[in-house]
């Protein structure tokens, strides 16, 4: 993408409404705008990113053997009754009614509409377990929307719904949940701690949230500092293996971990004084087995082996994904500006033309740009008339990981400037070879499939 052919409103000011610094430079960088309190329009860069979040999540959900379908965003009130929630979900739950009078809903979440569906569509044991889930925009009318899309009335999740026969077999999804999830965080760059949850108005005893340490995170959490050794790598998984997920769960969740809303001091104080850790944490998603609450109250039975009609057991699973965008700049970002891990990164590099009009420089920006393209990356060209300075301010600002800078002077010498946004480090090199470090950067960024997928370009149709 050319700068100048692009639609990137930068901000000079600090916009006085952000409190915190990801909803600042989210704004600042032209990635969004308020349309009402708690509502954004996603403006180029920001929906970029937003996709990007997206991407990850379905390949990993899919790679775990779960089936992405959409639902509607309005849902009835009747399926509600049913369950018991729509008196019991209060204020939050924005209510409407259609032209028939028929009372609807803004879904704040989806339980009751799969179940619904499974009820439909499911009558035997044989047909189980099975794992469905979308991403779809949700609405909750939060009392204090606020810090930008960290706390927003509409927000974009996935959530993924399981059907099991047996208690065992669920508990076997809400494990291949969590190894999916830690998989899932650790490609856009983020620790994310399973930590021991309360499970609020979706029910059940069994649940995690997934927190990202960070001082403006909403989420009061303790725990043991050895957690933060644990990542899960690129290690191998086969998400059929009972056994292994269930010792990923035992790996990542047997030290102490916890919210506010499940904190036990006595069970705290048990853990060395040196690693006792109290901190804030940004909720980026949260797992949960409810048994057969949502089956029970509607009716969603399997024959079982027996041939007796059995309720299923069920679990959900949710990530939010425009929280994540929020979530990843305030884990990555100093005082220039955001800081992408390549994961995310709305474009893979920049390129800095020192001096537009200079016909040596124009031609080396040009076959830069097409050699990044043809390897199936995206460059963003700051092909404007500016000074230097500037381009360099809204490079820092945006967050590119990687930039080419380009000037008429090193052009002389046949070099080109490489410089990581991370470390701010700069390496001299020709054009070529700047061009193959960064397809090999990404390259190790993405996993294989990704990568084929950047190559046969449906990544670009996509996003
Ligand atoms: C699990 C999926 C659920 O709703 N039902 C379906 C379950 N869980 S949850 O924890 O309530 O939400 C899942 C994730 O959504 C994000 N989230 C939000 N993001 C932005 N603004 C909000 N107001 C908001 N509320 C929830 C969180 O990341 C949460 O973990």
């Amino acid at each position: 993408m050319r700068l100048t052919r692009y639609f990137m409103p930068v901000l000079r000011e600090n916009p006085a409404e952000a409190q915190i610094v990801s909803h600042r430079l989210m704004l600042r960088a032209g990635m969004i705008k308020q349309n009402a309190a708690g509502i954004y329009s996603w403006l180029p860069l920001g929906f970029k990113v937003l996709r990007k979040i997206e991407r990850i999540v379905h390949e990993e959900q899919m790679r775990a053997g779960h089936i992405p379908m959409l639902m509607p965003t309005l849902q009835p009130a009747d399926l509600w009754r049913e369950s018991g929630r729509y008196d019991a979900y209060g204020p939050e739950m924005l209510r409407v009614r259609d032209r028939q009078d028929r009372d609807m809903l803004y879904g704040p979440t989806n339980e009751e509409m799969i179940t619904d569906i499974f009820r439909s569509h499911v009558g035997s044991y044989k047909d189980l377990p099975l794992t469905l889930y979308h991403i779809q925009w949700k609405f909750r009318d939060e009392i204090r929307p606020r810090f930008g899309v960290m706390r927003g009335r509409e927000f974009y999740m996935k959530d993924g719904y399981n059907f099991d026969l047996t208690k065992e077999d669920a508990l076997h999804a809400y494990n291949r949940h969590l190894v999916s999830y830690l998989r899932t965080y650790e490609r856009m760059g983020l620790q994310a701690i399973p930590m021991r949850a309360d499970s609020g108005p979706i029910g059940g005893d069994d649940t995690h949230e997934f927190l990202v340490l960070a001082e403006t995170g909403e989420s009061e959490v303790f725990y043991d500092s050895a957690v933060t050794d644990l990542t899960f790598g690129d290690r191998a998984i086969d998400y059929d293996n009972v056994a292994q997920c269930a010792g990923v769960l035992e790996e990542f969740t047997s030290k102490y971990a916890r919210t506010d809303e499940t904190h036990d001091e006595a069970l705290f104080n048990q853990i060395p004084e040196e690693r006792r850790k109290v901190a804030r944490g940004i909720e980026v998603g949260q797992i949960f087995y409810f048994g057969t609450k949502y089956s029970e109250a509607m009716g969603a039975t399997v024959q079982g082996p027996d041939g007796k009609p059995t309720p299923v057991h069920m679990g959900s699973h949710g990530i939010g994904v425009s929280r994540l965008v929020g979530a990843i700049i305030e884990a990555s970002h100093d005082d220039k500006g955001i800081i992408w891990p390549e994961g995310v990164a709305p474009f893979h590099c920049g390129i800095v033309n020192l001096k537009q009009g200079d016909a040596a420089a124009d031609a080396a920006c040009d076959t830069l740009y097409t050699s990044l393209t043809a390897l199936g990356l995206e460059p963003l060209y700051d092909d404007r008339n500016e000074r230097a300075g500037g381009k360099f301010a809204t490079m820092d600002l945006i967050g590119l990981p990687w930039r080419i800078t380009v000037g008429p002077r090193g052009l002389k010498n046949g070099v080109v400037e490489l410089t990581s946004r991370r470390t701010g480090e700069s390496e001299e090199l020709p054009p070529e070879a700047a061009v193959k470090k960064i397809a090999e950067i990404y390259r190790g960024a993405h996993p294989a499939e990704h990568v084929e997928m950047m190559k046969t370009r449906s990544f670009h149709t996509y996003i």
